[in-house]
């Protein structure tokens, strides 16, 4: 079941985002894995637009049906978001973090404009959908929602919330996957070593107070790719360059506690968990015109 439902989202995300693709690859001929499979997801993340009858509230209760357990909330004051993580039924499957926009604090217009998409969704639509149907899951995460946006739209909310851009034309879309490196060999097992090797193949980072995130704990580092920029059709048929879903890099230090443990016996639960605000502001920014228009 919940298998099913992350293997659509990869799949989805694996033929619209090339770095995916282009990022695994790379880890194999490195010889750091064999397979995609070996890649450990950190955790997966998706946006939405705080309304009533959408937004965490509504997402959420997908993944808390499968067994997942709400965590800690983030709350980013000058993007005008919330977010929450989400904890696996099982160590096996990834994490799940959820943003939603503050759509009220926003400017009269900006509001007026989204609920002119929303309201077409006149109720929690995940009410009306059998959590016990995999399928239809995996075709509701892959639906419009509401009607394509105008880039007139677009580019209006992109003025006062790129955030809001991005999922006025994304949806649910999965924005982005996280490879832990933690796990991998030595000399790429740290998210310092990582870019290192990112960037000898081209890939380009997120540089947003610096390319590695680090919380203030000095237990988690994350770097994330610029989202790529895709040429998509607005209303219309017209045509118009937006950023689409980047790739996200995690470590995960072993906890003070277990610094003793041998290495083969370390398992997730003997690692920092959960996120840090400080962090995720930052790489919020990964599909924000100041990353994503950077020329070098
Ligand atoms: C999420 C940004 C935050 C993390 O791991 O802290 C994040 C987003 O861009 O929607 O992914
Ligand atoms: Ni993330």
């Amino acid at each position: 079941m919940l298998k099913d439902v992350l293997n659509g989202l990869m799949e989805r995300y694996q033929q619209r985002v090339p770095d995916v693709a282009a990022v695994i690859t790379a880890m194999i001929k490195e010889g750091m894995i064999r397979k995609a499979d070996d890649i450990e997801n950190d955790h997966i993340a998706f946006r939405t637009m705080g309304v009533p009858q959408l937004g965490v509230a509504s997402l959420e209760k997908i993944f808390l049906h499968y067994g997942y357990r709400k965590m800690d909330h983030y709350h980013f004051a000058a993007k005008k978001l919330d977010a929450w993580w989400y904890a696996p039924p099982a160590p096996q499957y990834p994490r799940i973090f959820i943003s939603e926009l503050r759509v009220k604090d926003l400017s009269q217009q900006a509001q007026d404009i989204i609920h002119s998409y929303t309201r077409e969704v006149s109720s929690d639509p995940v009410d009306q959908l059998n959590l016990d149907d995999s399928a239809a899951v995996d075709t509701f995460l892959h639906s419009a929602l509401w009607r394509t946006p105008t880039v007139a739209d677009y580019k209006l909310l992109a003025a006062e919330s790129e955030y809001a851009a991005w999922v006025i034309y994304n949806r649910y879309y999965l924005n982005h996957f996280t490879v832990s490196v933690h796990n991998l060999p030595t000399g790429y097992n740290t998210v310092a070593d990582f870019n290192t090797f990112l960037e000898k193949h081209g890939f380009r980072l997120n540089d947003a107070g610096g390319k590695i995130k680090t919380s203030p704990d000095g237990m988690l580092l994350q770097s994330a790719t610029v989202a790529r920029m895709i040429t998509a059709e607005f209303a219309g048929g017209e045509k118009q360059d937006i950023a689409g879903s980047y790739v996200e890099f995690a470590e995960r230090k072993v906890l003070p506690a277990f610094a003793g443990l041998p290495p083969g016996e370390i398992r997730r639960e003997h690692r920092r968990e959960g996120f840090e605000a400080g962090n995720a502001d930052k790489i919020f920014e990964s599909t924000y015109a100041a990353q994503t228009k950077k020329t070098s």
